[in-house]
């Protein structure tokens, strides 16, 4: 039995590869039993080496060796050894050298999908973070960056299409039926941007003319038939291209493009130079099959792979600890680029929404680690939301604090200095620094310390002197991250963060008071951004006629906890008056979590449903947003966002002490059925003034329309009434578009009425042939607040429309349910935790990283009740007895258990 987490690799221990390898030939045959993989590498040895003498040791999992040489000499078997899944040569090596090994590995069996995989009709890879060593021996570590020929052979009927990075040079048939193609890859890469495809695909082909005029042939490849849910994704892809020429000056450099789309995929996308491989997720669309949502996250997500190839690709990772270098940055990039093309309000509002639901509970759990981490047992699991969305956050607080253009100028340095390298997050914050001219030394904290800061923050008006005086601390207690160094014995300091904190002052008019720190000579605008550094500061505001309302971290300008001693009618004048449409939804989301933390401990001593703790105000507050709708300057995506009271998840961050996942449950669906009772005439109106009767289309007006109406929907489904009942029936029969049929099936997935079983049976019907949509009918159930929820997902385990080796259906319904139905998952009987091991358990040899990805529903194990923290113990201890357990897993597990 594993008794403790996995053995970890350390940042300090970083030292330069012993060799470089400038040129990789690979000739891969393809076959039904198996796929033959030769390798002929041109190597040298790395001046940079701490040892000049250090022998050749090359990565490799699950292959099978038939042969190697050295410059066409075949060794004999003394000359190398296998070990622990290494390669080690036993011979004198020159300085420059040809090695050529043979391997054989068996892609229809990989079920892990790292590495080259079966999936359907087709062969796929995935190489990042460490599967290029499944397909061939390598020093499979980002900054050993080669150039690629690939030479691909397979059956033509069966896989006609044969693709790899770059450019197709050649191709032909051979032997009986079958045929080959060789791909040149002109730039250099580390071996995790490696990809080829084999396989029976559909192809959507475009060009794209650059803004220097070059042609780039863009095409997306799909399963055979889905030809028209391509188009979207390919309008994102040129959408992205032109976007990062006129933001970065940045300019696609390679003559092909290609997506290739397939069905079994653990992540959501993969950035692969010149060919992306995506999940059927994140790039299949029709207004019949995929949500407004869906249609948004496609424009995300294909942003996001295509700006990798300059951050990532062209400038790439040192090694593995320096992974925000790339993901923060690109998420960063992505985000920008959804403010600018969707509602720039709306985005920033679903990114926070993002960042405060996965990252800040991490940031508070087991697995807290800094956006780069000191050490790490298995990379898979630190493509986490702490080096994703933290990342990003961290990169927007330089753009705050050194401005826009030096920000540019910054991104421009760091390309000058960095093209074609593996660098470190220190390169990029020196470009950024050095561009700008801001020192950024201190700021660097926010890459070593782990755990979300909190923003004390207190301010006095003094209407005499007409000054308002604005006090900052800082508090960063250690985390389980600080607390696990210490216990290792290892150094590490903490100190203030360096934030930017963008602010205005609101008048009781509603006017945004001119801003004149104490020494200016005069007030400059009506919003500034504050430097914080110290653990305690304070500013001062000279000139201030009237009390004002502080408006502070506008944007989210930094990502921390803010504690502000708002009253109630100050976070009302806020959701009216502010003029930053972030500010204006968070005020209302502090409003509800004050009026719900006051909920929730009614419920917990039985004075909930007494609806004492819902001030009347609060329901007025709801009736004017509502009202506004029917004025035609109105956003009605804000109204929607604004409507949507934070999630159970985000309560249980907020609540101290022991968390009572019934209690907020209660308090939540208690506040939604108030307000729909009392403002049901207007729901019902807004509900009915939003009917669309243009045909479908994904553009902002539309979304807006119908995220408001459904979100009306929503509050008015609660009351399980014969009406809403009608309604949600009606909108089940007439929608022309998913987005509306499937929150129509949401809402009524959680109502215990006969009426449930036959919508789910008849949408289910209707689209089992649709395996994303058949996800959404598992995820609608899987987070269904009905009190069946728990045997409900057990029995879909077993239902034919579920498979575990499928991780989109994984997610679907195991990972919703234990990640985004918290009342259920943490059911008092255990159910729920009894549930997620069996699936853990089921999957960690088959697939480690998804199994991995579902343990992560116990981080927060610790804040529950003894009885509750005694089931989930239980459970962890049980998976954590498998015979051996993944590295991915017992890392996780161990972490928990800590
Ligand atoms: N680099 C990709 C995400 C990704 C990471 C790991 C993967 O397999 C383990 C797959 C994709 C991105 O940021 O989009
Ligand atoms: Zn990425």
């Amino acid at each position: 039995m594993r008794t403790e987490t996995p053995q970890a690799i350390y940042l300090k221990d970083y030292t330069p590869p012993p060799f470089l390898i400038d040129t990789v030939d690979l000739d891969v045959a393809i076959f039904d039993e198996n796929t033959r993989v030769r390798s002929r590498m041109g190597l040298r040895r790395n001046p940079a080496a701490a040892d000049p003498q250090a022998s050749l040791c090359l990565d490799g999992e699950d292959l099978v060796l038939e042969s190697v040489a050295l410059d066409g000499r075949i060794l004999a078997a003394g000359e190398y050894v296998l070990c622990g899944g290494r390669l080690l040569l036993r011979v004198e090596l020159p300085e420059a050298f040809m090695l050529e090994t043979v391997s054989l590995i068996e892609p229809d069996k990989n079920t892990q999908l790292s590495g080259f995989y079966r999936s359907k009709d087709g062969y796929f890879t995935q190489c990042e973070a460490e599967g290029f060593r499944r397909i061939t021996w390598f020093l499979d570590r980002p900054d050993v960056m080669a150039k690629y020929t690939v030479t691909l052979h397979a059956d033509k009927a069966k896989f006609p299409v044969l693709l790899s990075n770059g450019n197709p040079v050649a191709s032909g048939s051979e032997g009986v039926g079958r045929h080959w193609a060789k791909w040149v890859d002109p730039f250099r890469k580390p071996s995790y941007l490696f990809a080829m495809v084999a396989a029976k695909l559909d192809v959507l082909r475009e060009d794209y003319q650059t803004r220097s005029g070059r042609t780039v042939h863009c095409a997306v490849f799909v399963e055979p038939g889905k030809l028209d849910q391509c188009a979207h994704a390919m309008a994102a892809l040129k959408k992205s291209m032109k976007w990062d020429e006129v933001v970065f000056g940045l300019e696609m450099d390679l003559d092909h493009y290609m997506i290739v789309a397939v069905g079994d995929f653990n992540m959501g996308a993969m950035e692969n130079k010149g060919l992306n491989i995506f999940n059927t997720k994140c790039v299949l669309a029709s207004p019949d099959t995929a949500t407004d949502s869906d249609f948004q996250h496609i424009d995300r997500v294909v942003a996001h792979e295509y700006f990798h190839n300059w951050t990532g690709d062209r400038v790439t990772c040192r090694d593995w600890f320096q992974l925000s270098l790339k993901e923060g940055l690109t998420v960063f990039r992505d985000q920008q680029f959804g403010m600018d093309m969707h509602s720039a309000g709306v985005t920033r509002i679903q990114d926070v929404r993002t960042l405060r639901a996965a990252q800040f509970p991490e940031d508070a759990g087991p697995m807290a680690h800094p956006i780069r981490p000191a050490s790490y047992a298995e990379i898979n699991n630190f493509y986490s939301a702490t080096v994703y969305e933290k990342g990003a956050e961290v990169i927007r607080m330089i753009h705050t604090l050194i401005g826009k253009s030096a920000f540019r100028a910054g991104m421009d340095l760091y390309f000058k200095r960095h093209d074609g390298h593996a660098v470190t997050c220190e390169d990029f914050v020196s470009a950024m620094a050095d561009a700008s001219g801001v020192d950024l030394t201190q700021f660097k904290r926010w890459y070593n310390q782990a755990g979300t800061p909190r923003l004390v923050a207190r301010g006095e008006y003094d209407a005499a002197a007409r000054r308002f005086t604005l006090s900052f601390t800082q508090q960063y207690p250690a985390t389980a991250y600080e607390r696990r160094l210490e216990a290792e014995g290892r150094k590490f300091s903490r100190g203030a963060y360096h934030l930017p904190v963008v602010l205005g002052l609101i008048g009781p008019d509603g006017a945004e008071l001119p801003l004149r720190l104490a020494g200016e000579d005069k007030a400059v605008g009506t919003q500034r951004v504050l430097e914080l550094r110290e653990d305690e500061q304070t500013f001062v505001f000279e000139d201030v006629a009237v009390q004002p309302v502080p408006s502070l971290l506008r944007g989210f300008s930094a990502p921390v906890i803010l504690d502000y001693p708002y009253a109630e009618a100050e976070l009302t004048h806020l959701m009216a008056h502010d003029t930053d449409a972030f500010s204006r939804w968070e005020a209302g989301q502090r409003l509800a979590t004050q009026i719900l933390l006051r909920g929730i401990e009614a419920f917990q001593t039985g004075k909930g449903e007494a609806l004492g703790w819902i001030p009347a105000s609060y329901v007025e507050a709801i009736r004017t947003l509502l009202a506004s709708a029917a004025d035609p300057e109105s956003d009605p995506a804000l109204i929607a966002e604004a409507l949507t009271l934070p999630s159970e998840v985000v309560l249980a961050e907020a609540v101290s002490g022991v968390v009572d996942p019934d209690a907020i449950h209660g308090a939540r669906e208690a506040l939604i059925g108030h307000l729909a009772a009392q403002l049901k005439g207007e729901l019902l109106m807004t509900y009915q003034a939003l009917k669309l009767s243009a045909p479908y289309s994904p553009d902002a007006a539309q979304v807006g329309a119908r995220a408001l109406r459904n979100t009306c929907l929503d509050y008015l489904a609660g009351s399980a009434t014969v009406e809403a009942l009608a309604l949600l029936k009606a909108q089940l029969d007439e929608a022309d578009n998913m987005t509306d049929s499937v929150a129509a099936l949401a809402a009524l997935a959680n109502l215990d009425v006969p009426e449930r079983q036959a919508a789910l049976d008849a949408f289910l019907e209707r689209w089992k042939h649709e395996a994303l949509v058949v996800d959404k009918w598992l995820n609608v159930q899987a987070l269904s607040s009905a009190a069946d929820t728990g045997s409900r997902v057990r029995s879909l385990l077993d239902h034919p429309a579920f498979d575990i080796r499928n991780p989109n259906k994984v997610y679907a319904l195991v990972r919703a349910f234990c990640r985004g139905n918290p009342r259920h998952f943490h059911a008092a009987d255990g159910s729920g935790y009894a549930l997620a091991a069996d699936v853990i358990l089921l999957l960690d040899s088959a697939n480690p990283q998804v199994a991995s990805r579902i343990a992560r529903s116990f981080d927060a194990w610790r804040r529950f009740d003894a009885a509750r923290q005694s089931l989930a113990r239980t459970q962890l201890l049980r998976i954590q007895a498998k015979t051996d357990l993944s590295r991915d897993v017992g890392e996780v597990i161990g972490r928990a258990l800590e």
